[in-house]
């Protein structure tokens, strides 16, 4: 089975992070794909970088389907065009949020999230409600790291585990979820630290789509999910037309 593992953003030291803690967890037999676009924001922080994001992670949907692809995860935490992706797909498309969301209400009854900047708390609260998580999310907590200060910042991690410390205690939460795939390989470190189920959307979002294909699953082409309709796009664009 081939799994492309798309970082949405630009930068391949992420790409790289996230293509090992999908490696950590695939099966023997499946191959994962780690990349991410050659044009778009080199981290993704607000509703503008989701936005202009997707361009180059639709292109990699493209060329995944060339390349034969079984299936695809979308490793930013924003789950940014996951439905026109999965338009575009014939294998199943899995965002990382949507993944650690719900694997955690498989194992807890209520769980936190610990993200990255404060401003990008809205975009996981609609998450939450988007995915019918609002009973299970018990608070969305900022660490005010930038998604490339998780590389940089030599406290970084320490920043983190003590916010998921204080998650267990205070928010009443039985799991955390990490709110970026730039924590991928922090997950099991973490957990034992705090004592508690901490899970990192990337591996849960391949052992998913391994989960479906296994059961000959794949993106339904029935209604609004069918192939992009084909017509002329112009400018920039051109090339990107259905
Ligand atoms: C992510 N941004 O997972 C999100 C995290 C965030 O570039 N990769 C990013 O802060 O929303």
């Amino acid at each position: 089975m081939k799994i492309k593992v798309i970082n949405p953003n630009t930068t391949a030291s992420m790409t790289q992070k996230i293509g090992m803690a999908a490696r950590k967890v695939a099966a023997p037999k499946t191959e994962i794909i780690a990349c991410n676009p050659t044009m778009g924001p080199v981290s993704i922080e607000c509703h503008y970088d989701e936005a202009l994001s997707v361009v180059g992670l639709l292109a990699e949907i493209r060329q995944g389907e060339i390349e034969g692809a079984d299936g695809y995860v979308i490793a930013c935490f924003g789950d940014p065009g996951l439905l026109a992706a999965r338009e575009l797909a014939t294998g199943p498309v899995i965002g990382i949020a949507e993944a650690a969301m719900h694997t955690a209400s498989l194992i807890a009854t209520g769980f936190s999230i610990v993200t990255t900047l404060s401003r990008t708390r809205i975009i996981a609260q609609q998450l939450v409600e988007n995915y019918g998580m609002s009973r299970f999310c018990r608070n969305i907590r900022s660490t005010d790291l930038a998604v490339l200060e998780l590389e940089s910042d030599s406290q970084a991690r320490k920043v983190i585990t003590e916010e998921c410390r204080q998650a267990i205690v205070e928010d009443n939460a039985g799991a955390i979820v990490l709110g970026c795939s730039g924590m991928a390989d922090l997950a099991t470190a973490i957990s034992q630290e705090i004592g508690a189920p901490v899970i990192d959307g990337v591996g849960a979002a391949v052992k998913l789509v391994e989960l479906l294909v296994s059961l000959g699953l794949g993106t339904s082409k029935v209604g609004d999910l069918a192939y992009p309709i084909s017509k002329p796009y112009t400018g920039i664009l051109r090339s990107l037309a259905p």
